[in-house]
């Protein structure tokens, strides 16, 4: 089962390189956003190089070439999940985007004011703010599911709070900061039972492990290319399709109509009732090439690899006096370790560690609420991939007593 790092790590032009300070790059933020494989970079720089042209409007050579990778692209999205159909592929520019475009269509065609969506406290930004302003807008109510001490969701208040009957169940299947694995099936069925739909934040989960939506029975499902080894600038919303083709169209323009008079439209059909304006094509590709490389490394060897390392990472740093880890022990979490380290700032441990080319990121990760809920206003946070080795993680802990050092 174990993965090749030697030969993943070749693959990965970026971790070749060392870091300003001249010592070689140790890179643990791909929950921020991952590296990229040759095979992605090759795949957009051929694209411009060779086949560059708008899609869906031209009949010449290169607008169909252009067009057949953006759709084929979809084709293996659709599969990679699991998607009964690339209909069912909506490209938006980020798991931002996606979750903005149930907000904005789904739910106000939707939820009237008094009805209740049901979130996490583990939630990024991104799941919080569009139903915020729905809140805001529409007089909707928000509902929680706390998270416990050890960082899972209190499934029990989870049932509490579906019996007033929410419309919609939002949540994250893996929390960017805990690395808490949700059980998402069994809470998309509760959601079901509850008479609500459920939404997948998948920002965190498709990258790293096999995601169904069919056996998850999702409803919609969230996520960002840049996160799984593909570009910034594309994304993806899953919906069933019934729910789909109910919803009105979110932008207005090109592409996303069948007809247009001065004063009316009929939108087009799925996916590109969603698709206005020129899309983002290469990166489109790129994700392609990115569904293909992770697939051909296979996501069960990614996910047991990512288990390894975290479960070395919580032993190494767990062992060094004054760091508190957030989360759940490894075998409920992902690959990321949250940490603070008595005495110091996270801000002030990201840098030092940076000094021996060691990237973490510090700061509440787009997750205010949650920090806040453990009575702290930020973390440090390591994170792991298909390419970091158990070497990198000795070289982080020895970066953590190096900091001890410096701040006595
Ligand atoms: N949802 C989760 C669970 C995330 O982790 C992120 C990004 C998003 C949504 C938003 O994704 P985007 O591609 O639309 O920006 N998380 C992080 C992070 O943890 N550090 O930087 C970005």
């Amino acid at each position: 089962m174990s993965l090749d790092l030697n030969n993943i790590r070749k693959d990965f032009p970026a971790l070749q390189r060392e870091t300003s300070a001249g010592v070689p790059l140790v890179y643990l933020d791909s929950t921020a956003t991952s590296q990229k494989p040759l095979a992605v970079i090759g795949a957009m720089n051929d694209f411009y190089r060779h086949s560059n042209a708008n899609i869906h409007r031209g009949v010449h050579t290169l607008a169909e070439e252009a067009t057949a990778l953006y759709e084929g692209a979809r084709e293996k999205v659709a599969a990679f999940i699991n998607a009964p159909s690339a209909r069912q592929i909506i490209y938006t520019r980020n798991t931002t985007e996606s979750i903005n475009l149930v907000a904005h269509t789904w739910a106000r065609a939707n939820l009237k004011a008094g009805e209740r969506i049901l979130l996490t406290e583990m939630e990024h930004h991104s799941n919080l703010v569009p139903w915020q302003i729905l809140q805001t807008e529409r007089g909707v109510e928000l509902d929680f599911i706390p998270v416990t001490e050890d960082g899972l969701l209190d499934l029990d208040a989870y049932k509490t709070l579906l019996a007033r009957t929410p419309k919609l169940v939002a949540f994250t299947q893996m929390s960017n900061v805990l690395g808490t694995i949700n059980p998402a099936a069994e809470m998309i069925r509760l959601a079901h039972q509850a008479g609500a739909i459920a939404l997948v934040d998948g920002a965190q989960s498709v990258p790293h492990f096999r995601v169904d939506v069919q056996a998850l029975d999702a409803d919609f499902l969230a996520f960002s290319a840049h996160k799984m080894c593909g570009p910034t600038g594309v994304g993806v919303l899953y919906g069933k399709e019934d729910l789909l083709e109910s919803m009105p169209p979110f932008l207005g323009g090109g592409d996303m109509i069948k007809e247009v008079k001065l004063r009316s439209f009929k939108p087009n059909s799925l996916p590109y009732k969603f698709e206005a304006g020129t899309p983002a094509i290469a990166e489109a590709v790129g994700l392609g090439a990115a569904v293909d490389y992770l697939t051909e490394v296979g996501m069960d060897h990614i996910a047991a690899h990512e288990h390894e390392i975290t479960e070395y990472a919580l032993e190494r740093l767990e062992e060094i006096p004054g760091v508190k880890l957030f989360g759940p022990s490894a075998d409920k979490k992902g690959g990321v370790a949250a940490f603070t380290l008595e005495g110091v700032h996270p801000h002030d441990v990201a840098q030092i560690l940076d000094r021996d080319g060691i990237a973490v990121r510090a700061g509440h990760h787009c997750a205010q609420p949650l920090h806040e809920k453990f009575g702290i206003p930020a973390t440090s946070r390591a994170s792991f991939y298909l390419y970091n080795t158990k070497a990198e993680v000795d070289l982080l802990a020895n970066g953590i007593y190096k900091v001890k050092e410096l701040f006595g």
